[in-house]
């Protein structure tokens, strides 16, 4: 399937965007060619190098305000339930900026996928700290180094409610299409970790290459899943559990609503 634009391609040659563009093209093609139509799957953006992924992929897409894929899909979804909503998002995108957004979201058990480019810089803006920044990072906010922990991505969206929680490594392509093809399967919200380097701010390709590995527990237990997660350089999909989604449950209370209104008549 022909999922090519016209738009020029701007990435820094060997960014890591290119393995998560290419394994969710293919992840697109698999989807059509089990029967799924083109214009279900929508995808939308955040704002930063990442965002641009929505440029490259001829599929209904929208590129929203910083942090605000979340809330964007779960309209979306509300207004059109039978959409296979899919959301790129940044690390400063979707954990300085949008933050609220991504926990409630995953409260809420929204039925979308969001996979999160972590490179754990501002790409775009020439490399300033981020929330998932590894301490001592230096950059351009930083020149002195990083006096901040980092945020581990997947164990905030596990204690905030996602029903499926995986990490993936933009440089195992066969994995990582397993992962994003599963989680768009999943029926509630789904997070994806993706392990991104950036080559010109945050270069973490030999280090994520001798040290990222793959596990094939898939817990049940929040706190199992939690402990998997904490190890940073483990990939995998940690966690997955079926909970109504906030779209049927917001269906059926309408459906009551209406029926109540029915009932006076
Ligand atoms: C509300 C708001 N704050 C700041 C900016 C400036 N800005 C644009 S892109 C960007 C960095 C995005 O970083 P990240 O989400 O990690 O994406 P990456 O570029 O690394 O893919 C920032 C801070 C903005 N556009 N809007
Ligand atoms: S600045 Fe980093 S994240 Fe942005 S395109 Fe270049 S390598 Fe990729
Ligand atoms: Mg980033």
């Amino acid at each position: 399937m022909n999922l090519e634009t016209y738009a020029k391609n701007t990435w820094c040659p060997g960014c890591g965007n290119f393995g998560i563009l290419k394994a969710f093209k293919n992840v697109a093609t698999k989807l059509v060619e089990e029967g799924v139509s083109k214009g279900r799957i929508v995808v939308s953006s955040g704002i930063g190098c990442h965002g641009k992924i929505v440029d490259y992929i001829r599929l209904p897409s929208f590129h929203v305000i910083h942090g605000r894929v979340p809330p964007f899909l779960t309209g979306m979804k509300l207004a059109n339930p039978e959409l296979i909503a899919v959301g790129f998002v940044g690390d400063g995108d979707s954990l300085n900026e949008g933050m609220e957004h991504m926990i409630h979201s995953a409260k809420r058990n929204t039925d979308i996928t969001i996979f999160l480019h972590n490179n754990g810089v501002f790409g775009l803006t020439t490399g300033q700290v981020t929330a998932t920044s590894p301490k001592g990072f230096r950059g351009r906010s930083t020149p002195r180094g990083n006096p901040e922990n980092p945020i581990n991505p997947c164990a905030l969206m596990l204690i905030s409610g996602a029903t499926f929680v995986a990490r993936g490594y933009a440089g195992h392509m066969d994995k990582l299409e397993h992962i994003m093809y599963e989680a768009i399967k999943h029926k509630g919200f789904a997070f994806v970790e993706i392990l991104q380097p950036c080559v010109s701010f945050n270069n973490t390709w030999k280090f994520y290459n001798e040290k990222v590995r793959w596990v094939d527990e898939t817990e049940s237990d929040v706190f199992e899943a939690l402990r998997l997660c904490q190890d940073e350089t483990l990939t995998g999909i940690f966690y997955r559990v079926s909970k109504e989604s906030y779209e049927d449950a917001v269906g059926k209370v309408e459906a009551e609503d209406v029926a109540e209104v029915l009932s006076r008549f």
